[in-house]
């Protein structure tokens, strides 16, 4: 750790309240260059902290950048992970306000809720099905409350990965039947395709964003509990929205999910 707790409370103050009050800020590695890993998840845990004191309760995970196409979008190169607070979660076919975010982008995902705890190191795809108990589709909606999503990765984390929004839905179904490395996704604009393609996207299979989590969390002396869910990373690169627009994710044998922006 390169930063001392108070200043770690105070960027995690920091963007925190940009969260909360839509606006942007420049990423703070800009005043903290000398910030390290720790540090970056240190302020990601503060940021959770301070919600789970206010009466948020955190209801799962999220892995993210874990496909070429997010990586090349936001030029860097490692997965990363977050968490997901109660009012992230909008209702299938709910309304955002965009009054709310700063500069919402939609990704298409699979979500993942366990039934088996799974602790790394050493956690693997075959395990991460076997604590499987459904998998649906779900659209996340990011706002990195960095200016023009310019960041970097400890930038990012400490920003707890953009996390804004989500909508889980569609067809839950249990991993057993399904083929998830070539399930196809496609999200839609207003009717139109915007983006689309297949779950491989992510580090070959979704699933094993999952471990990749599962073992991340393992150096921390952590674990994901069963019956958590879990957003596996974005399968195509994020897509801009504004007011007005409604997008729609459909995900082959898992139908689809829709939301709207005001
Ligand atoms: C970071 C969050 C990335 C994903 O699914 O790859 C993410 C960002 O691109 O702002 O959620
Ligand atoms: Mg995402």
């Amino acid at each position: 750790m390169k930063l001392d707790q108070a200043t770690i409370a105070k960027l995690a103050a920091h963007l925190e309240n940009c969260e909360l009050e839509a606006r942007d800020t420049t990423k703070i590695t800009d005043d903290h260059p000398e910030m390290d890993w720790d540090d970056a998840y240190a302020i990601q845990d503060e940021i959770k902290r301070r919600k789970i004191a206010r009466g948020c309760r955190i209801v799962g995970l999220k892995a993210g950048l874990t496909s070429h196409a997010k990586m090349k979008q936001m030029g860097v190169d490692t997965p990363v992970f977050g968490f997901l607070a109660d009012y992230f979660s909008v209702p299938e076919g709910g309304e955002i306000k965009l009054s709310e975010l700063i500069h919402p982008k939609v990704e298409p995902e699979i979500a993942f809720v366990t039934k088996a705890a799974l602790k790394g190191p050493g956690c693997h795809i075959g395990a991460v099905l076997a604590a499987t108990d459904f998998v649906m589709p779900a659209i996340e909606i990011i706002d990195s409350r960095y200016r023009d999503f310019k960041f970097d990765l400890k930038s990012v984390v400490a920003d707890n990965c953009s996390s804004s929004r989500f909508v889980v839905g569609g067809r839950i179904r249990p991993v057993e039947d399904l083929d998830l490395r070539t399930l196809g996704v496609v999200i839609e604009k207003n009717g139109e395709v915007v983006a689309l393609g297949a779950g491989a996207a992510v580090l070959g299979h979704p699933a094993a964003a999952i471990a990749m989590l599962a073992n991340l969390l393992g150096e921390r002396g952590e674990e994901i509990p069963a019956g958590t869910l879990i957003l596996s990373g974005a399968i195509t690169e994020a897509v801009m929205v504004k007011a007005g627009d409604n997008v729609t994710l459909r995900a082959q044998d898992l139908g689809s999910v829709s939301v709207r922006f005001a």
